[in-house]
């Protein structure tokens, strides 16, 4: 019986990528979509968007093969690296300490890989860096502003409910139907969320969702992919969100890396705020003008790193093949809640 209390998880920070040709990488991640160059070492970028004092939201680490290496959330204080520790350790997770610097800018921290068999780090020292939000002069390309959320692949979509709320986070908005869950949004900052669920073989990372301040935002850079004839680097939208009501593109880096870029979703803070729950036959859910979703979107993302950089096995979704239902929620499990 888990005995020890949650870490007071602020918010998603940052994710930390492997990528194959880090030019190749410089170009889409900032060229093209405008993060700021927070760091810069021969094998590794630190970014961050405009609208962010901390030190990055994204590192790229060169490497062979494309992959997630960790997800990582900011704590309230020192003391609840102590308490992730106690968590995941008493969950019979792998739990390892990483001294400040092991990640440039990045203090004292927890590594873990928690039960869904993501690596997640959870750290509270940062260093800061200048908030560019007025420093309309140095905008560039998707004007992102700063990272929203992680959308994470995994094949039981109620054990990964469970566990995040067993972490304090909250949920604003599901899909359903009378039988079971197949998608869920939740949420420690005041948002729509800091992680997202999507149904399908996992560990995997689907996406990161960046935050832009303005829709048309999202409408420049599809022009901007278009007038450079890079437009196969756009993978879904863009688009009107029903859940979370984000206006939203998707994009997929040079290695594969999915990227949502998300605007206009609401607050959450309110004490009576209550999850929406979407029907799965509701058309508008997934596109609020009633757009397909293209496949790749449900059936691609990337591999996820163990703390020893191997790549996570997958497990599949549990119905097995016979009992996936394309067309509900894409790939849906037919597991009974
Ligand atoms: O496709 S959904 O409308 O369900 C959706 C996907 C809503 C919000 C998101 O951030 C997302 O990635
Ligand atoms: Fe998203
Ligand atoms: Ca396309």
């Amino acid at each position: 019986m888990p005995e020890s209390e949650a870490p007071d998880i602020v918010r998603a920070a940052y994710a930390e990528l492997v990528v194959t040709d880090l030019a190749a990488s410089r170009w889409f991640w900032v060229d093209m979509l405008g993060l700021v160059v927070s760091a810069e070492q021969s094998d590794a970028l630190y970014l961050r968007g405009h609208d962010e004092l901390t030190h990055h939201s994204l590192v790229l680490r060169a490497g062979g093969r494309p992959a997630a290496a960790a997800i990582a959330y900011r704590v309230r204080s020192a003391a609840d690296l102590d308490r992730a520790q106690a968590f995941f350790t008493e969950r019979g997770c792998a739990v390892r300490r990483r001294p400040a610097g092991a990640t440039a800018g990045v203090g004292e921290a927890v590594r873990v890989v928690d039960p869904l068999g993501f690596t997640v780090e959870f750290f509270h020292g940062i260093d800061r860096a200048e908030r560019l939000i007025q420093r309309y002069d140095l905008h560039r390309g998707a004007h992102l502003a700063r990272l929203d959320h992680f959308n994470l692949v995994v094949p039981d979509i109620p054990a990964a409910y469970a566990h995040y709320a067993s972490l304090g986070f909250g949920c604003s908005e599901t899909i359903e139907d009378e039988h079971q869950m197949f998608a869920a949004w939740m949420f420690r900052k005041q948002t729509v969320h800091d992680v997202a669920f999507t149904a399908g073989a996992g560990p995997r990372l689907h996406h990161l969702g960046f935050a832009t301040h303005e829709s048309h935002h999202v409408l420049t850079t599809c022009d901007l992919f278009g007038a450079v004839g890079k437009q196969r680097h756009i993978e879904r939208g863009p688009g009107r969100h029903g859940v979370s009501n984000a206006f939203y593109v998707y994009l997929r880096d040079p290695d594969g890396h999915r990227i949502e870029i998300y605007t206009s979703d609401y607050f959450t803070g309110d004490p009576d705020h209550e999850t929406y729950r979407w029907s799965v036959h509701d058309e508008r859910r997934r596109d609020y003008w009633g757009n397909a979703v293209i496949p790749s979107w449900y059936a691609e993302a990337t591999t996820v790193l163990d703390l020893d950089a191997r790549e996570q096995p997958l497990t599949d979704l549990t119905g097995g093949p016979s009992e996936i239902q394309v067309g509900a929620d894409g790939l849906g499990p037919i597991t009974r809640r």
